[in-house]
C-alpha cells in the first residue's frame, strides 16, 4: 500500500480524497495555490505545498510543479481528482516517468479512451450501442454527406478530442454539413489541436445516464449501474440521481455489460463513467467515456455502499477489486445537488466573497461533501461549487422530500447560492414524476423569467 499520496487539486474533492487516504491509513500532501492559502482543508492533510499563484494554469495545471511538489514530499503517487489535470495523458505519463504512481488509468488507456473515434470503434467491437455515424474521422465531404443522407438528418458534428459539448454542430440538411464540416474542423484544430472530426445521428430529445464503472490491474471490470444526470443547464449538472428512474433494468443490464467489456478490452485502473443518451423508445447510445472520478460520484457510493474514492486508490497500488457483480445492489435512491455560489435570480451570476452563515443540513440520509466552513472566503478563481449536498433513502419519493427537508435546514450567507433553485426543483411535479429531458432545465427556466 502507499505510505503518501499527493493530492493534486482543491476544494471538495480534494478534501474527499484525504479522508479515504486518511482512513486507508496513508499520510496526505495537498498542494495548493495562494489563492486557496487559507482554505481549512489544508490544514487536515500531514503536508500542504504551495504550487503557484491564483491562475490554474500557473498551478493546478502546472504538471511540472506539481510533480516537483511530489518529489520533494517524496510521495507515492498522486491522486489528481476531477477537472485540471485528472483526464490528460501527459500528465499520466509524467507521473509514470518520475516513478510515481498515477491514480487512474493509464496514459494508454485514458488516449484510447479519450478519443472519440477511437471510443466508438472499441464500443462497436464489444457491443456497446452507439449513434450511427461516419466509422472514422472524415476525410472527404462528399463521403460524410453520403452517410448522412444514409442515416438521415439531423446530424451532428463533433470533434474527435473535443468533449463535454464543446465544438459539437447539428445539421439539419446537406448545406449546412457542407459548410459546417470545415468550420467544425478548423476549430477543433484551435481548441484541441486535432482538426478530426466525425459526424453521427443527432437525437433531438434524450435523457443523459451514465454507467459507473471500475477496472483493475489484473483485468477485471464491474459496473455500479447508473446515475441520471439529466437535469443540466449549460453542460453543467445541477441534481443527478440513482437509480434512474423508469427504465428497463434487465435491458439496461445488457448494455452496463458491455461497457464493463469496453474497459476491460483496454485494461482500464480506476473509476471510469460511460455517458449514454436514452431516447424515447427505450434505447441507448454511448456517447462518451470519463476516465477520472466525478462530482457526483457519492450518489454512487450512497446507493451501492462502494466507496469508488477509496477503491481507486487500491485499484492504483495493485489491489484486486473485492466484489463479484452480483455483489453489486442498489439500496434505495440518492440525489445530488450541487450546491454553487450563483444568484439563480440574476441569471446564475457568480457570488464570490466571505459566507459568515454557515449552517449546513443534516440528520438521517444527508451527506454533504464539502470544503466550506463559516467564515470561509469563495475565491473568484474556480468554479462555483461551494458544497453536495447528497440525500438517501429508500424510495425516490421519500429522496425528494428529504432533499427538500435539507434545503430547508440549509442557511448561508451572505453569498447568494443555488438552493433556492433546487428547493423549487424538488418540488416541482414534473421532476417528481422523474425522467425529465436533457433541455427541461433551460426549458423551464426560460419560462419563470418575467415577460416584462
Ligand atoms: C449528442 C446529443 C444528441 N445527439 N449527440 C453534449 C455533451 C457531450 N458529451 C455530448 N453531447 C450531446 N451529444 C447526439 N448524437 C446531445 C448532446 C447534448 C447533451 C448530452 C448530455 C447532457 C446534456 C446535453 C446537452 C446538450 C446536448
Amino acid at each position: 500500500m502507499f505510505k503518501r499520496v499527493l493530492i493534486a487539486n482543491r476544494g471538495e474533492i480534494a478534501l474527499r480524497i484525504m479522508r479515504a487516504c486518511q482512513e486507508l491509513g496513508i499520510q496526505t500532501v495537498c498542494v495548493y495555490s495562494t489563492a486557496d492559502k487559507d482554505a481549512p482543508y489544508l490544514k487536515l492533510a500531514d503536508r500542504a505545498i504551495c504550487i503557484g499563484p491564483g491562475p490554474s494554469k500557473d498551478s493546478y495545471l502546472n504538471i511540472s510543479r506539481i510533480i516537483a511538489a511530489a518529489e520533494i514530499a517524496e510521495v507515492d503517487a498522486i491522486h489528481p481528482g476531477y477537472g485540471f489535470l485528472s483526464e490528460r495523458p501527459d500528465f499520466s505519463r509524467a507521473c509514470r516517468d518520475c516513478k510515481i504512481e498515477f491514480i487512474g488509468p493509464s496514459p494508454e488507456a485514458m488516449q484510447a479512451l479519450g478519443d472519440k473515434v477511437e471510443c466508438k470503434r472499441t464500443a462497436k467491437e464489444n457491443g456497446v450501442p452507439v449513434f450511427p455515424g461516419s466509422p472514422d474521422a472524415i476525410e472527404d465531404e462528399d463521403k460524410a454527406v453520403e452517410i448522412a443522407s444514409k442515416i438521415g438528418y439531423p446530424v451532428i458534428i463533433k470533434a474527435s478530442a473535443g468533449g463535454g459539448g464543446r465544438g459539437m454542430k447539428v445539421c439539419q440538411n446537406e448545406a449546412t454539413l457542407r459548410s459546417m464540416l470545415r468550420i467544425a474542423s478548423q476549430e477543433a484544430q484551435a481548441a484541441f489541436g486535432n482538426g478530426a472530426v466525425f459526424i453521427e445521428k443527432y437525437l433531438e430529445q434524450a435523457r443523459h445516464v451514465e454507467i459507473q464503472m471500475l477496472g483493475d490491474k489484473h483485468g477485471n471490470a464491474i459496473y455500479l449501474w447508473e446515475r441520471d444526470c439529466s437535469l443540466q443547464r449549460r453542460h453543467q449538472k445541477v441534481i443527478e440521481e440513482a437509480p434512474a428512474p423508469h427504465i428497463d433494468r434487465e435491458k439496461f443490464r445488457k448494455v452496463c455489460e458491455a461497457a464493463a467489456k469496453m474497459i476491460k478490452s483496454v485494461k482500464y485502473a480506476g473509476a471510469a463513467t460511460c455517458e449514454f443518451l436514452l431516447d424515447g423508445k427505450g434505447d441507448f447510445y454511448m456517447l462518451e467515456v470519463n476516465t477520472r472520478v466525478q462530482v457526483e460520484h457519492p450518489v454512487t457510493e450512497l446507493i451501492t455502499g462502494i466507496d469508488i474514492v477509496k477503491m481507486s486508490i487500491l485499484i492504483a497500488a495493485g489491489e484486486k477489486i473485492p466484489y463479484k457483480q452480483d455483489d453489486v445492489k442498489i439500496k434505495g435512491h440518492a440525489m445530488e445537488m450541487r450546491i454553487c455560489a450563483e444568484d439563480p435570480a440574476y441569471d446564475f451570476r457568480p457570488s464570490a466573497g466571505k459566507i459568515t452563515t454557515w449552517e449546513p443540513p443534516g440528520g438521517p440520509g444527508v451527506r454533504m461533501d464539502t470544503h466550506v466552513v463559516t467564515g470561509y472566503v469563495v475565491p473568484p478563481n474556480y468554479d462555483s461549487m461551494v458544497a453536495k449536498l447528497i440525500v438517501h433513502a429508500d424510495t425516490r419519493e421519500q429522496c425528494l422530500d428529504r432533499a427538500a427537508r435539507a434545503l430547508r435546514e440549509f442557511n448561508v450567507g451572505p453569498i447568494k447560492t443555488t438552493i433556492p433553485l433546487h428547493q423549487k426543483l424538488v418540488a416541482n411535479p414534473d421532476f417528481r414524476k422523474g425522467g425529465v429531458d436533457i433541455k427541461y432545465l433551460e426549458r423551464w427556466l426560460k419560462a419563470q423569467q418575467p415577460t416584462t
